[in-house]
């Protein structure tokens, strides 16, 4: 009865899309036949796995290419006002089954490759991920631009063609390796030039001040360089496939223009070198997370993207308005993904100022009416500044566009509303002053724009209060908030399948779009039948991640066990290390009493470190080293596991989230300013086990307390904890199993000859002073887990907070935030494509 109930679901969701789309699966088969033919030049016989996956692809472009024609032509037509998303970071993973799920095509694929001999979750894994990010705000774009055409709004992403993406992991002796990501080595389906809408970008030079007849001033600025920008489209397919929006990234070329100087110099080589140089801003992508590097080389890529991206703005918007700019900020919305596209904000002044020649108040009237910002962290090492000394060499001009911004919000703004403060203007000044002057890129940012929004609530709060206190004074509801969420189509219908059948079964079909629909799932939350379901679901994902552990570490799992998932960025914000010395504190326990009670459990982690990230690296060394040992020890009878997995990335992520029993959400409070992981965790049936943090907060307010685990100091009591002097030895010498776990890296117990290899992971938490106060937080981390432990052990209990969990993540689906930024800040209509 299973496979004809099977059988049958798939029939509906086979005649739904043919309904739409028009195609049987043997129509498909036909079309990646086809396409190995004429697109791969290969056919059945010879075909690889690689081919069949090109074909496939190209199958589903045959759909995807006409809907982005189609809708790019209403948007022009319709003349509709879109918002330009400007992001550094687009983290997009793989398409083929996400667009498959969104023109819903999936049932039908499956079905066409199986009938060609071919599997086609294997067809899926031959894709590379799209990795154009480092972790949630890349993570968040994705999922933006995914809601956004799926709601049916003419938006547009900006960002950079990397050829390298961020680095693969590979873990070598317990250290992590950093190797180069090709993910378009040997190109990629889903992108078409447009070498017609190439732009050309200035860089470097002086400044040229001049007087016109009636002794006006004008400034030129002469590049030292000149720098093609080539754009790349992706489309971005909607559920339901109606909208299929662009993401155009920029790749850098060098301007054919610049170089016949060069070769009429006679300097053939000379031109090869600066060929090189130009190629070199979109060659890789910066893999910190939450960290300003500060180099020449970003500066540059967040220039070029943006200089790239207003132009084509420009060109759209003529083409529609002519010379006319008064109707600009009526068509035009640009969101700043944090400070790193800040740049944008004076080069649209440059623009509008020395090439439009409008006057600088109207200029600076239209600025202020098209950008918005969205602050995403407020860790200071964080918030970029960029020297003047550099910025005056790359982009003369823009410096002095922003000291002419500076001095006119210092004296027009903030001397009425701080009459006489320099202690105030010294604060809200773009340049801050000292041995090295600085360009504050938030607080061009808050200037510049006419929203500015945090990504939880709390966060916002803090935003407000911490960050810029005198903004919010001067200008009253400009600084607001707008919940992060996560697309439900790629994290939770197309990863996890027998949950969303099961879920279809019991709530209307279009739970994907109207997440608030699984609220119905609450009244089922006692149903012993419905428990049953979905543990079982629950239980069959981890049998499936069980042998992924396999295949990439060599660890046997068990699927009965509780999994216990940390993925994220490695940050000592994030406390990988406090999960670390408690999973070292259960084993010590085993090792001292072996009937110690608790149910069996697997840690898992998964997490990069940025390459120059130096104590990172260190605690990536000592999870690994914990978990060799751990997993050989006979003696605790495999009662606890630990797993590294090499390599985290959305696809992985894909893999992980479904198996989760508890989600891992642990930064110090005040430091995360949302998390999305927790989101997807949740949604998919994980406890989480977190600090009031984030977007944690409104996870535990959804869900309920009962169906969380809350613990650690608050962010009230962390300030006051620092205010009074934190002091991690009073923690360390009050805790007999904290000292005897932290004194542990001393020795050569987990790295065996080699006695305080770990040491300095010690040393961070008591010498360094322990900067996000891991010590404090122990002992009521471990208590959670011992009311993990316990809620585990009784199975109905905890079936019913997973499927809470579920049940009551609605508000975290992206399509609520976008529908937020429509509401307060966009203003946007929808578009009906057809
Ligand atoms: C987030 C970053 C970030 N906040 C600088 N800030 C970067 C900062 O390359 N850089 O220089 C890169 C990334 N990333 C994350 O944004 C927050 O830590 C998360 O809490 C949040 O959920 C996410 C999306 O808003």
């Amino acid at each position: 009865t299973k496979s004809t109930t099977r059988r049958k679901k798939s029939a509906s969701a086979v005649s739904a899309s043919i309904a739409q789309f028009g195609m049987t699966p043997e129509q498909f088969k036909e079309c990646v036949v086809r396409h190995l033919h004429v697109s791969l030049g290969t056919d059945e016989n010879k075909a690889s796995k690689k081919a069949w996956w090109n074909a496939t692809c190209a199958a589903v472009n045959e759909i995807v290419f006409e809907r982005a024609t189609k809708t790019q032509k209403t948007h022009f037509q319709k003349d509709t006002r879109a918002v330009h998303y400007l992001s550094l970071e687009f983290l997009m993973g793989r398409f083929l089954k996400n667009n498959l799920t969104n023109i819903g095509l999936t049932e039908v694929a499956a079905q066409a490759l199986e009938q060609l001999d071919l599997d086609f979750n294997e067809i899926c894994e031959e894709e590379p991920d799209m990795a154009l990010g480092n972790g949630g705000l890349g993570r968040l774009a994705a999922c933006f631009v995914d809601s956004l055409a799926t709601l049916g709004y003419p938006a547009i992403g900006y960002g950079i063609h990397y050829e390298h993406g961020l680095f693969t992991q590979e873990i070598k002796h317990g250290r992590q390796l950093e190797r180069p990501d090709s993910w378009r080595e040997y190109g990629n389906p889903w992108e078409i030039c447009r070498p017609e809408s190439i732009q050309e970008i200035p860089l470097y030079g002086y400044v040229e001040t001049k007087y016109d007849e009636n002794g006006r001033i004008h400034k030129e600025w002469h590049p030292g360089r000149i720098i093609k920008g080539v754009p790349w489209d992706i489309p971005v397919v909607g559920y339901g496939a109606k909208t299929v929006n662009i993401l155009r990234l920029w790749e850098s070329r060098a301007s054919d223009f610049f170089n016949w100087d060069v070769f009429n110099a006679g300097g053939y080589l000379d031109a090869q070198v600066e060929n090189v140089q130009a190629e070199t801003i979109s060659k890789v992508l910066y893999p910190n997370d939450n960290t300003d590097a500060g180099k020449e080389l970003r500066l540059i890529q967040q220039y070029f993207f943006c200089a790239c991206s207003i132009k084509d703005i420009i060109r759209r918007y003529k083409r529609a308005h002519g010379d006319n700019w008064d109707n600009f900020p009526a068509q035009v919305v640009m969101q700043l993904n944090d400070t790193h596209p800040a740049v944008a904000i004076p080069e649209l002044m440059r623009i509008l100022v020395d090439r439009a020649e409008l006057d600088w108040d109207k200029a600076w009237g239209i600025c202020q009416k098209v950008f918005a910002y969205t602050n995403h962290t407020l860790l200071p090492e964080a918030l970029e500044k960029w020297s003047v000394r550099l910025f005056e060499k790359v982009l003369p001009r823009h410096l002095e566009i922003i000291y002419e911004i500076n001095s006119r919000f210092l004296e027009e703004v903030v001397e009425p509303a701080f009459p006489d403060n320099d202690e105030v203007k010294r604060k809200l000044s773009i340049i801050e002053e000292g041995h090295e002057k600085m360009v504050r890129m938030g607080n061009l940012c808050v200037i510049g724009s006419f929203k500015v929004n945090g990504v939880a609530e709390i966060h916002s709060k803090l935003v407000k209060s911490d960050l810029f206190p005198e903004f919010d004074k001067i200008w009253p509801g400009k600084l607001t908030n707008v919940t992060n969420g996560v697309t439900p189509r790629r994290w939770l219908k197309s990863c996890n399948p027998a949950l969303s059948n099961l879920i279809s079964k019991h709530v209307d079909e279009d739970w994907p779009v109207h997440l608030d629909k699984l609220q119905k799932l609450n009244d089922l939350a006692d149903d012993k039948k419905f428990q049953k379901e979905f543990m079982q679901i629950k239980h069959d994902n981890k049998v499936e991640l069980a042998k992924v552990i396999k295949e990439l570490t060599n660890v046997d799992v068990d699927p009965t066990a509780l999994f216990d998932i940390q993925i994220k960025r490695l940050h000592e914000y994030k406390r990988q290390q406090l999960n670390l010395i408690h999973i070292m504190a259960l084993y010590r326990r085993l090792l001292q009493d072996p009937d110690y009670d608790m149910p069996k459990r697997v840690f898992i982690f998964g997490a990069k470190a940025a390459p120059g990230y130096y104590m990172a690296k260190e605690i990536v060394y000592a999870i690994n080293k914990v978990a060799d040992k751990v997993n050989n020890d006979s003696r605790i009878k495999d009662k606890l596991k630990v797993v590294f997995l090499p390599n985290y990335r959305v696809s992985l992520a894909e893999k992980m989230i479904p198996a989760a029993d508890v989600s891992e959400q642990i930064s110090l409070a005040g430091k995360e300013a949302s998390g999305t992981g927790n989101m997807k965790l949740a949604l998919n049936g994980a406890v989480t086990i977190g600090t009031l943090d984030g977007a944690n907060i409104e996870i535990a307010e959804e869900a309920g307390e009962d169906n969380v685990v809350i613990f650690g100091l608050t962010v009230d009591e962390v300030k006051a904890k620092k205010a009074e002097g934190y002091n991690p030895w009073d923690y360390y010498y009050a805790n007999e199993e904290l000292k005897a776990v932290l004194d542990w890296f001393d020795t050569d117990y987990f790295t065996p000859g080699k006695p305080g290899e770990l040491a300095e992971i010690k040393r961070s938490l008591l010498d360094y002073g322990d900067t996000y106060m891991t010590l404090a937080d122990y002992a009521s981390y471990s208590d959670a887990h011992k009311k993990i432990d316990a809620l585990y052990q009784d199975s109905a209990k905890w079936a019913r907070m997973a499927i809470v969990n579920t049940a009551t993540m609605g508000k975290f689906n992206s399509d609520r935030s976008i529908q937020d930024y429509v509401n307060n800040i966009w203003k946007l209509d929808p578009c009906n494509v057809e």
